[in-house]
């Protein structure tokens, strides 16, 4: 049999094997003795020397870079995680959204979540930085996701300020060009493995797209063309939540056309709900803008909820016993009566 990988310098500590922090921390990665091997001192006296040729059994360190989806099946053994695939075309605005979030919590909690943690720092700060003036462009702009990319997973531990109860939330973020190639072609749904995973499903539309005259047509209706294409042909789990993001909504805050705009979108939004309600999918519709470039005075809208919406806990079930009609029992009778 295998010997458990060696994630903690303290002799006796279980965190392998249970994924819980013997010092209860939590996460476990605040620990100061996570990721280190055993001293030399702290090793059993009688332990046998090691052979001179035997490989050091290897110690798992994060780089901090984002995760792919080996590491994620290595993470969520340890941890219970909640999960949002970041979904929609090329350029609608994914990765700025994954940043400004990351931003947001480097300044203070965002809405009540506290940042507690996170083993993909590096990638986040990757991201942002191409979003922030003092990478020297004209303007902020995030360089494309590449079609060629793996999906990128990225982690943050949040708890909420009035609780103690630490979430671990995974966000997928991949290029908009396998998205947009899957709703060509529906092979390739099969291929977006990340959606699987996914507890919530957040399609981002892009609002500067939508409320511009000329291509409001054409990407109004590839929009929810991909959402069927996915659904429909098994990218999901059936307990899915999915929802709208409507980002950049500070392109449709511009004086000249901000009632036009706020008009277009919210018959969209009018349509969309009553739709995906008549076909009986769990649904919402929210707005965002995470880069407030066109209109300023817009500034960061809906990252809090946002978090708040993807670290909820999930409904419970419910354990209603279904009424019995025509019931031979009283107690059956009453019941169906409630
Ligand atoms: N005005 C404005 N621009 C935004 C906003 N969010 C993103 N953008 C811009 O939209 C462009 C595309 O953003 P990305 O985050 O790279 O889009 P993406 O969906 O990750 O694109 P791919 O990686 O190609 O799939 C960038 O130039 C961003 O600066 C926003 O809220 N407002
Ligand atoms: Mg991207």
């Amino acid at each position: 049999m295998n010997a458990a990988p060696v994630l903690c310098q303290r002799p006796g500590c279980k965190v392998a094997e249970t994924g819980a922090c013997d010092l209860k921390h939590d996460p476990v990665e605040l620990c100061p003795h996570f990721g280190k091997s055993a001293q030399p001192s702290q090793v059993a006296s009688e332990a046998p020397p090691p052979k001179p040729q035997r490989a050091v059994s290897a110690v798992g360190i994060s780089s901090g870079e984002t995760m792919e989806m080996e590491d994620l099946e290595v993470f969520s053994r340890g941890h219970r995680i909640r999960t949002v695939s970041v979904i929609g075309e090329p350029r609608s605005g994914k990765t700025t959204l994954i940043a400004a979030i990351y931003a947001s919590l480097c300044k203070g909690p965002i809405g009540d979540r506290d940042f507690v943690g996170s083993r993909t720092l590096v990638g986040f700060a990757r991201r942002h930085h191409m979003a922030l003036l003092n990478s020297e462009r004209k303007s902020p702009k995030t360089p494309r996701t590449s079609r060629d990319d793996p999906t990128a997973f990225f982690h943050l531990a949040l708890r909420p300020n009035t609780g103690r109860a630490v979430s671990h939330l995974i966000i997928s973020d991949r290029s908009g060009e396998a998205y947009q190639a899957a709703r060509q072609d529906t092979a390739l749904v099969k291929e977006l493995a990340e959606l699987r995973l996914a507890d919530r499903a957040c399609f981002v539309l892009n609002a500067a797209k939508l409320t511009n005259p000329e291509r409001h047509a054409g990407y109004s209706r590839q929009f929810k063309q991909m959402i069927y294409a996915l659904r429909d042909n098994g990218a999901f789990r059936d307990d899915v939540a999915i929802e709208v993001l409507a980002t950049k909504i500070d392109a449709t805050n511009r004086p000249e056309r901000a009632a036009e705009s706020a008009a277009i979108l919210a018959d969209y939004e009018a349509r969309l709900v009553e739709e995906f309600k008549s076909a009986g999918i769990e649904f919402g519709f929210h707005r965002v803008c995470a880069l407030p470039k066109s209109h300023l005075e817009t500034g960061y809208l809906g990252l809090g909820e946002t978090l708040e919406r993807w670290t909820a806990p999930p409904s419970l079930p419910s354990v209603v016993q279904p009424a019995v009609h025509d019931a031979s029992r009283q107690i059956d009778r009453l019941l169906a009566k409630w």
